[in-house]
């Protein structure tokens, strides 16, 4: 058996601080340069505060620069960020927006090559080797999920099975039969493959998995850990988004104490949300992401809304990149359900649409390490009918069109009018009965 390496690029990720801020100094004196050249939405930002690519002349002026946020991507969609030639791009992903409109997000084949990269270091720090079978249940398709771990288990050298989210049954054919020895997919889904796997008489020790890459969504210390005894694994959490490429922005390494940030590729802030004054290392506060090396969308100072605290204490594992805790939080309504984003402003959306008030309650739970969804909406006085087979008729098609703007699927309930308690101030969308099992975002 071969040794597994420690790194994947192991002189980038073990390089002494004052080496990654020397580099991060020069990238971001030209990244801000291409983009004030190249997009003319981040050139009227900066003319708007007063900013000229001259006045940033290492990390030290970052604070000068412009927020990015989710609203800007909207307001720009779908070519407004774009900073090279659309014919230099070769692929697109895309994620919730908090209406109707989806963030795109475009990559070069380099912005690629970089992004798969992150995910190699990940899948290495997990100690991936050629000789590894990497069972990806991360769903494919518009979603980065699978496609970016995918690319980091071909670069890796990998046996890659790109099985896509589902099929369960499928799912634990293939990792018994082709001897997975490493899987990715949300922790929730993890979870519920142990539970099967369980049931189907199966005990830890008759898989050969070795390892799980587990993120995209929210999860605990004991989850981690019932996860790790489910399937007889070291579990590693892995973070990313979409707007800055996808899994592997940050990730786990064997010490599982907080998740390295690739910063020869971003730099990252933690910020106080309410006013946007940078704070000090070890505060707890909102990411934003500043990219250094992107081509078709860079993005500077944007904000993840994630709450977490980054860490410049020393690791045993080698790596020198900073490290960030968990998402603790968010500094927005967004909802990760069933590891899909989804805002209220969206359900609210497609409530308008099909003809209702937006007078709605959100109710999530969690049943066998699965999110429940539900969704009440009251009828008006107007359309009210108390005809079980046309209320059955109309929450379908409400469903249905929940499903095709949100990507999952709520049990949508129509009650009376006025049945929704009002609440005397703001009113209460969301009754969050995950935070019994600790899950915050
Ligand atoms: O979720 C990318 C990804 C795919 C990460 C697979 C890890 C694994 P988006 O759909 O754009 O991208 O959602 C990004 O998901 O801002 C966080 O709020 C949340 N998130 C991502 N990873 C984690 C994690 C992908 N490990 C948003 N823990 C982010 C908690 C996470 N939340």
């Amino acid at each position: 058996m071969r040794m597994p390496k420690k790194y994947f690029q192991q002189e980038a990720e073990t390089m002494p601080v004052e080496e990654i801020k020397k580099i991060q100094d020069e990238k971001l004196v030209k990244q801000v340069k291409y983009v004030y050249d190249n997009v003319k939405y981040y050139r009227d930002l900066m003319d708007k505060k007063g900013v000229k690519p001259e006045d940033i002349k290492s990390t030290a002026d970052l604070h000068k620069l412009p927020f990015l946020k989710k609203d800007d991507l909207r307001e720009a969609y779908p070519y407004g960020l774009l900073a090279t030639d659309l014919n230099k791009c070769v692929r697109i992903h895309s994620t919730s927006g908090t209406t109707g409109k989806r963030v795109v997000a475009f990559y070069t084949q380099n912005d690629i090559d970089m992004w798969e990269e992150c995910t190699a270091r990940a899948l290495v720090a997990a100690g991936a080797t050629e000789e590894d079978v990497v069972q990806v249940c991360y769903g494919y398709g518009l979603f980065t999920g699978g496609s970016g771990i995918h690319g980091g288990s071909h670069k890796v050298g990998c046996l890659t099975l790109p099985m896509s989210s589902g099929n369960t049954d499928r799912q634990i054919q293939f990792m018994m039969d082709l001897n997975s020895t490493i899987l990715c997919c949300t922790p929730s889904y993890a979870a519920y493959l142990g539970e099967n796997l369980k049931e189907k008489g199966y005990k830890p020790e008759d898989n050969k998995l070795k390892a799980g890459i587990f993120g995209a969504e929210p999860w605990t210390e004991e989850m981690r850990r019932d996860i790790e005894k489910a399937l007889g694994i070291k579990a590693y959490d892995i973070y990313g988004l979409t707007e800055i490429s996808g899994p592997g922005v940050a990730f786990e390494c064997e010490e599982q104490k907080g998740m390295h940030i690739n910063e020869d590729h971003f730099i990252a802030e933690i910020i106080d949300p309410d006013t946007g004054e940078v704070l000090p290392e070890g505060t707890k506060g909102e990411l934003v992401f500043t990219s250094l090396d992107k081509e078709a969308f860079p993005l500077i100072r944007y904000r993840t809304r994630d709450i977490c605290i980054l860490s410049r204490e020393k690791c045993s594992c080698g790596r020198t990149f900073v490290r960030m805790t968990k998402p603790m939080g968010r500094s927005d309504d967004m909802m990760i359900i069933r590891g899909v984003n989804v805002f209220p402003s969206q359900i609210e959306t497609v409530l308008l649409n099909c003809g209702y008030a937006p007078n709605y309650q959100i109710i999530l739970d969690r049943v066998n390490n699965s999110d429940t969804f539900d969704i009440n909406v009251e009828m008006g006085t107007e359309d009210f009918s108390d005809t079980p087979k046309e209320i059955t008729k109309r929450e379908k098609k409400l469903q249905d069109a929940m499903k095709a703007m949100l990507g999952i699927n709520p049990k949508v309930h129509l009650l009376a009018p006025k049945s929704i308690p009002r609440s005397e101030g703001k009113a209460v969308r969301l009754i969050d009965n995950r935070k019994r099992y600790g899950i915050t975002i």
